[in-house]
């Protein structure tokens, strides 16, 4: 404690502001310092005996600290004017400054939002940066705002590699050692790294978000890695202020939880006292830097003026706790540092005080009066970049003949040059030639390796290419898709597979809080392409229950710039995979292929006619977002929109619907879900007097009522119409689980209701 906690408390500080106490606070402790005062140290001297830090590295950490701390008063003051909209501090965490003055603004930064400390300093590296209007306009959500374009309040930078982080907590550490293992990984297939090979991955977080799932996934899976004798430079640093929110952390729990922890190698540094601290600090990051190996720096950390600025601590905490916690301030000890050493008198202090204060306001000034977001189009450019011409270019860019050619084993190995395959065969031999095609292209998830999968799609593949481009991971769907980002972020290209859509629900944040949202957050400046395949759907004869033939799409389906594709049958899978391999490699998306499981095996639309086997489609082949496969354009009785299996099903039920009514079928396979092409439905719907719209999933919140208001806002609402649709229930074990989704007679079925109508 550095600050006399007043006893009796006045009672007239219980009406007060905790921001201005802390800041009359640090004033009155200046002005009243009677410590001792040395002759100030050299620039290169210890700033205090014996301390790791010299009197040159004091100051600017110092500067750094005064900035973040009057970022956070004006955002206290300015927010009840409406011009500033964020108020998430870092007061009494700006001690982690030394966490960024200690490593090198290339080291990649995924950081807790108490970062003001930290960020001041990064941005010392690099010359001609102004950390203070930075973050000015990203309080205001101003559209100059560099780092999100007034999307977030984030701490983010292009040129400083901080990727933006929102305040979702702990959602960012799968990612960040995926990141650390993506640097270790490129090099050791060939691959360019944008950032030097000795880099570590910093990734910040408070003392209780170490206890979400998505922490202890990535606490856990470092552990994994190391213990394997995987490098994974990855510093963990858990700035601990004893509380999360109005939760208690226990005293004690992160040095017991983590010191011991087997793969992860422990420090603690004290965050509140840079003269003390730097030294572990430094000790931390070349440890990490040094020996490659998952580091958890426990930093102490105190919170001042209460979780946000709508946080009145007074109302729920006794005024002698904050009180005290107000005295532990480290700006006090800053102050005393200062003092004591002799490098700044008390009016050089208030004066620096001062000036960095009017210094955040006048930026504040100016950000207030840059323009903000003004309409949609401008808010969601970053969302779902789409270049088409160079998409289709890309998806349909060969390699070299001769090397292809080698590497099927000759020309007459060569898929196209086989006979019609089966889904499950056809998708194999697309990512046998993505992985030709590109060499930073990784293929992971659980069993994908010498099995190939558990349903082969991706058997050979291993044997082909290497251990270090197809590989297994821990079974765990969440670092799965956190370490496709970190290898994205790396400029690796990922192709992670999820065993079973069931599992990708246990993950599915990782996609829609943080991969599908980092070109947005970013304003396009960072992306982590990838195309993750999902084992989907039901319709598994004899096998599963609900896990393994899970129906529902709706989690994927409403994350924003996400691109859904889904294919029926194996060329279209081929051709389908190269495109979105494109989109990822063009624009950065986010895709997901849907791979109907039921479907990857299939041979026959009739028993024996062999009419679900396709032709390999040449690798010059792929399909344009969006285009669905039309079966009979020329029909127009009947329409059926479907996708998935509900395509063979549907194309078996046509025949019994002309049977009997005599009506020409036309069914239009979407393939795509996401976006909907509801330009298409709206044009096969116009063409055609009745539809049905097919849908495996479920009745709530399914493909299928997209379908219809696709048709309905076109217009078409008045033709007849039925929705053939799954219950909304889960998968029962055996037979009856044909009873909760759409069969054949349930589309013969709806099409006698139709005819009735
Ligand atoms: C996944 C998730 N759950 C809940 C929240 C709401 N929330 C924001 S911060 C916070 C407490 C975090 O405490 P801690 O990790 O100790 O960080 P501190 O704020 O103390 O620095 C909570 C519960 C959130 N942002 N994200
Ligand atoms: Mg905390």
């Amino acid at each position: 404690m550095f600050a006399v906690v007043p006893d009796p408390i006045p009672a007239r500080m219980k009406g007060l502001n905790r921001a201005e106490i802390c800041d009359a606070n640090f004033q009155q402790f200046v002005r009243e310092w009677a410590g001792p005062r040395g002759a100030a140290p050299a620039h290169d001297e210890p700033v205090l005996a014996g301390s790791a830090l010299d009197a040159q590295g004091f100051r600017e950490l110092f500067e750094s600290q005064l900035i973040s701390r009057h970022l956070d008063l004006m955002a206290r003051v300015l927010r009840v004017q409406n011009k500033v909209f964020y108020t998430i501090g870092s007061s009494g965490h700006e001690g982690n400054a030394m966490i960024a003055r200690a490593t090198r603004h290339t080291d990649p930064a995924f950081l807790h939002y108490r970062s003001g400390g930290f960020m001041a300093e990064r941005f010392r590296k690099l010359p001609g940066m102004d950390p203070v209007m930075d973050a000015a306009l990203s309080f205001a959500a101003s559209a100059d705002d560099p780092a999100s374009g007034g999307r977030h309040k984030v701490w983010g930078s292009k040129p400083l590699w901080v990727l933006p982080q929102t305040s979702t907590i702990a959602s960012h550490l799968p990612k960040a050692l995926g990141t650390a293992m993506a640097i270790e990984h490129a090099r050791r297939i060939g691959q360019p790294l944008p950032v030097p090979d000795d880099s570590l991955v910093v990734c910040s977080f408070g003392d209780a978000s170490s206890n979400h799932a998505t922490a202890q996934t990535a606490f856990n899976a470092a552990a994994w890695a190391s213990y394997q004798g995987l490098q994974a430079p990855v510093l963990f640093v858990c700035e601990d202020n004893g509380i999360g929110i109005s939760v208690r952390t226990p005293a004690g729990w992160i040095a017991r939880n983590f010191a011991q922890r087997a793969g992860l190698d422990y420090f603690a540094a004290d965050g509140l006292d840079l003269a003390a601290g730097f030294g572990d600090v430094e000790r931390a990051v070349e440890h990490c830097r040094r020996s490659r190996r998952p580091t958890f720096l426990h930093l102490r950390t105190t919170r001042l003026m209460g979780h946000a600025g709508t946080d009145f601590e007074i109302e729920w905490r006794a005024l002698e706790e904050l009180c005290a916690v107000e005295a532990s301030d480290p700006l006090l000890r800053s102050a005393a540092i200062a003092l004591e050493s002799g490098l700044l008198s008390a009016d050089g202090i208030l004066t620096l005080y001062e000036a960095t204060r009017a210094r955040c306001f006048a930026a504040a000034d100016v950000a207030d009066r840059r323009p903000r977001l003004s309409s949609l189009a401008e808010i969601i450019a970053p969302l779902a970049p789409y270049s088409l011409d160079a998409v289709r270019a890309e998806a349909t860019r060969c390699v070299d003949a001769d090397a292809r050619a080698a590497a099927f084993g000759g020309e007459a190995r060569l898929p196209e040059q086989q006979p019609p395959r089966h889904l499950a065969i056809q998708l194999n031999q697309a990512l046998h030639d993505l992985l030709l095609k590109y060499p930073e292209a990784l293929l992971f998830g659980e069993d994908v390796a010498q099995k190939g999968g558990v349903y082969t799609v991706t058997k050979g593949l291993q044997a082909a290419f290497g251990g270090r481009r197809v590989f297994n991971t821990l079974l765990d769907e969440t670092m799965i898709l956190g370490m496709a980002q970190g290898y994205a972020n790396m400029g690796l290209l990922p192709l992670p597979e999820i065993q079973y859509l069931a599992y990708f629900h246990n993950a599915c944040d990782q996609i829609r809080g943080e991969a599908a949202s980092l070109q947005f957050f970013s304003n396009g400046q960072y992306r982590n392409p990838m195309v993750v395949r999902i084992a989907s759907l039901g319709y598994q004869r004899g096998f599963g229950g609900h896990f393994h033939n899970d129906n529902s799409i709706t989690a994927l389906r409403d994350i924003p710039g996400l691109v859904i594709g889904c294919p029926s049958r194996g060329d279209d899978a081929a051709m389908m995979l190269r495109t979105l391999m494109a989109l990822a490699k063009v624009d950065g998306r986010v895709c997901a292929l849907l791979e109907p499981i039921a479907l990857y095996m299939t041979k026959d639309l009739y028993p024996g006619d062999g009419a679900w086997l396709t032709a390999y489609p040449p690798p010059d082949q792929a399909l344009t977002p969006g285009e669905p496969r039309v079966y009979d354009d020329a029909a127009s009785d009947l329409l059926i929109l479907t996708f998935g299996n509900g395509v063979p099903m549907s194309l078996r039920a046509a025949r019994e619907i002309q049977a009997e009514h005599g009506w020409s079928v036309r069914v239009v396979d979407l393939r795509w879900l996401l976006p909907l092409n509801e330009a298409a439905i709206a044009r096969h719907a116009r063409e055609c007097a009745r539809i049905l719209v097919v849908d495996e999933g479920r009745r709530s919140a399914g493909v299928g009522e997209g379908i219809l208001t696709a048709i309905v806002e076109a217009g078409l609402g008045a033709t007849p119409l039925r929705r053939v649709v799954g219950a909304d229930t889960y998968t029962p074990l055996a037979g009856a689980a044909l009873l909760v989704i759409p069969g054949e007679d349930d589309i013969v079925d709806a099409a006698r209701a139709l005819a009735v109508t």
